[in-house]
């Protein structure tokens, strides 16, 4: 199960940490466009340092009620922070987009991996990808990010992600991106509610039959906060609970904010599946 990003080659059968990286006007409190590139990629040496094998670079917030930005907004957002990580740091760039344009762009700066939490749903995005010819992250999500969360309705969540998932994965496909190139994520908290984020957890390894790598991104999320009361910075041993499930459920990359912790605890869980 190996797969190739831009070059870098991993085992998607192991579980590998992909660090976030948001660039959003609100994640970086000075002022110019220079200082903040310089914060982005002081975080990201960081996050490489302590073992990350993915960054994923955002310039879009996709919390629910978030402003949309400008595709020009994006881009200026996205892509010198692309291009400066890709030039400087041994990692897979990863772009957090559902923009065509940003897509290509991002991707003719170096990086790996197109994360998609629409699933390739704007008009011209399926193409976009699949003229990058790098893997893409396929997300699940019900709604859109504006309103996923005001009332989400399934019959049986598990069955009605993996019918978006193989619906989204056959259009990609039909749109040229290879089939050896996706990546699937059941978008934890992308218009679902506790009970429908549990049933996905606890289900998670039924998702592999479908016959893609797994991506999981929990870190943080307002389930945990549910479960655990805490408010959203003291949810660190939350995100490690759910990073080590998803290893343990075979996971192939976990989307996290705490990266040196969550690399501890995946490698903990590794060691076990190995010793099996
Ligand atoms: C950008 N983003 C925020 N949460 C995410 C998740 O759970 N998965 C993926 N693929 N991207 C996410």
């Amino acid at each position: 199960m190996e797969m190739s990003f831009a070059g870098r080659a991993l085992n998607m059968s192991r579980c590998h940490v992909m660090g976030v990286l948001n660039v959003t006007p609100d994640s970086f409190s000075d002022g110019g466009r220079f200082n903040r590139l310089d914060a982005a990629l002081l975080k990201a040496r960081q996050m490489v340092c302590d073992g990350a094998a993915f960054i994923d670079v955002g310039g879009e917030s996709t919390r629910p009620g978030a402003a949309r930005v400008s595709v020009q907004e994006e881009l200026d957002r996205v892509c010198p922070v692309v291009e400066a990580i890709s030039r400087e740091l041994d990692v897979v760039v990863s772009v957090d987009t559902s923009t065509p344009e940003v897509m290509s762009q991002a991707v003719s700066l170096g990086a790996g991996l197109i994360n998609d939490v629409r699933a390739l749903q704007r008009e011209g995005a399926a193409s976009a990808a699949a003229r990058a010819g790098v893997p893409v992250c396929v997300m699940h999500i019900q709604g859109e990010p504006e309103t996923m969360q005001d009332r989400p309705v399934y019959e049986n969540v598990l069955r009605e992600v993996g019918e978006f998932l193989s619906m989204r994965v056959r259009v990609a496909v039909k749109a040229g991106v290879s089939a050896r190139n996706i990546i699937l994520d059941p978008g934890f908290g992308f218009g679902k509610n506790l009970e429908h984020n549990l049933r996905l957890l606890a289900s998670l390894e039924q998702l592999h039959v479908l016959g893609h790598p797994l991506l999981v991104g929990m870190s943080r999320k307002s389930m945990l906060g549910q479960i655990t009361g805490r408010e959203v910075d003291e949810r660190l041993s939350a995100s490690l609970a759910a990073a080590t499930i998803s290893a343990m459920k075979g996971a192939g990359i976990v989307r996290v904010h705490d990266v040196r912790e969550t690399v501890d605890a995946v490698r903990v869980a590794t060691a076990v599946m190995e010793a099996v």
